[in-house]
């Protein structure tokens, strides 16, 4: 009898469960509909029906951050991570027009193919490529924003934009920081990029009340370097505590929230040979009066010269490990919220 009333009782959840899935289906169904400028690939569509993890990887680094044909053996390797992290890998950009939130192995190369002159994409970039059919690649800025409104709450990237050395002559910084002030996702990454005004962009991200915490760490992560000299105030252990914390975070902020992953360290950059590649890459930068956002690739592209591809390396590592990262915490986001 009791185990009669049980089965029913599961059955009925099961029934109900089974219509809350198919109501969630029909409704991203409709909204891929009537926002059909918006391409959601089958696998992450139905990985977001199901309440997999997902995690959303940007292209500006594929297209604009590093050098062909490495850009896309990394794209590849960024989404096996997040695969053996355990959740699906969702690569944004926008292509003739339509954003598409999974990019097929053919899309990717398209993206990566370095004859092809993509548009680099912020936030306000979107709708106005979208206008004009373009192919874009979009930054962490265009990546969130993307992501947030497609039902995604986990995202991977190297390291993010920020203020730059000179923004107190300049105003330059990043739209990635103004971004994450109104998209409640997480965001992994190595710190900032070091080519940045470090100091500053960590004020700029307190004022805005971003979320900062160190992956087994309370020094903030250099991108090419393990520690950039400032400290966090909050850390965590494992994947489990970073999903708990969003959840809690996300119940008072909309804000994002970061997670600062260091580079593992036998991976790190020589300091002396990092000093040294920064000098030069923001002497040659300035000299050669590069502005906008122009800026963080030709430092970035500069950078490689002077360490001979090492800094490249380096930033392959890191960017995998982040989509690693970012795999596991978003499966674990999934496990809590089930
Ligand atoms: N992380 C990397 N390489 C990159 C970037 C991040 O390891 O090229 C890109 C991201 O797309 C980031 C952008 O959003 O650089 C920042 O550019 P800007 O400073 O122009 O906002
Ligand atoms: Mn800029």
């Amino acid at each position: 009898m009791a185990a009669s009333r049980a089965r029913a009782r599961s059955s009925a959840h099961a029934i109900a469960s089974a219509e809350f899935t198919y109501s969630l289906y029909t409704l991203r169904l409709l909204k891929n509909f009537r926002f059909s400028r918006v391409v959601v690939s089958d696998e992450v569509n139905t990985a977001l029906c199901e309440g997999r993890g997902v995690v959303a990887l940007e292209s500006s680094i594929i297209a604009h951050g590093l050098p062909a044909p490495m850009n896309l053996v990394v794209a590849n390797e960024c989404e096996s991570a997040v695969r053996e992290g355990g959740s699906i890998p969702a690569t944004i950009a926008v292509l003739d027009g339509k954003v598409v939130v999974g990019l097929s192995a053919g899309e990717l190369e398209r993206l990566a193919d370095p004859s092809r002159q993509v548009a680099k994409l912020s936030a306000r970039d979107l709708g106005v490529a979208i206008a004009a059919g373009a192919d874009g690649a979009t930054t962490v800025a265009g990546t969130v924003t993307v992501a947030k409104s497609t039902g995604i709450d986990v995202m991977a990237t190297g390291g993010l934009g920020g203020v730059h050395r000179d923004a107190n002559v300049t105003y330059d910084e990043s739209a990635d920081l103004i971004t994450l002030t109104h998209n409640s996702v997480i965001v992994v990454a190595s710190g900032v990029k070091s080519i940045l005004d470090i100091g500053a962009t960590l004020e700029r991200l307190d004022t805005l009340g971003v979320a900062v915490v160190g992956y087994r760490t309370r020094h903030f992560p250099g991108f090419y370097l393990r520690d950039s000299g400032f400290s966090i105030d909050w850390s965590v252990e494992s994947v489990d505590e970073a999903a708990a914390a969003f959840l809690r975070h996300r119940e008072f902020s909309i804000t994002s929230f970061i997670v600062a992953n260091p580079v593992a360290i036998h991976h790190e950059l020589d300091r002396h040979l990092h000093d040294e590649a920064l000098e030069s890459a923001l002497t040659k930068t300035h000299l050669e009066g590069i502005k906008g956002k122009d800026v963080s690739p030709a430092l970035l592209t500069e950078f490689a010269r002077h360490t001979a591809g090492l800094s490249v390396q380096v930033n392959r590592d890191l960017v995998v490990a982040n989509a690693a990262l970012a795999g596991a915490i978003a499966a674990s986001l999934a496990r809590a919220v089930a």
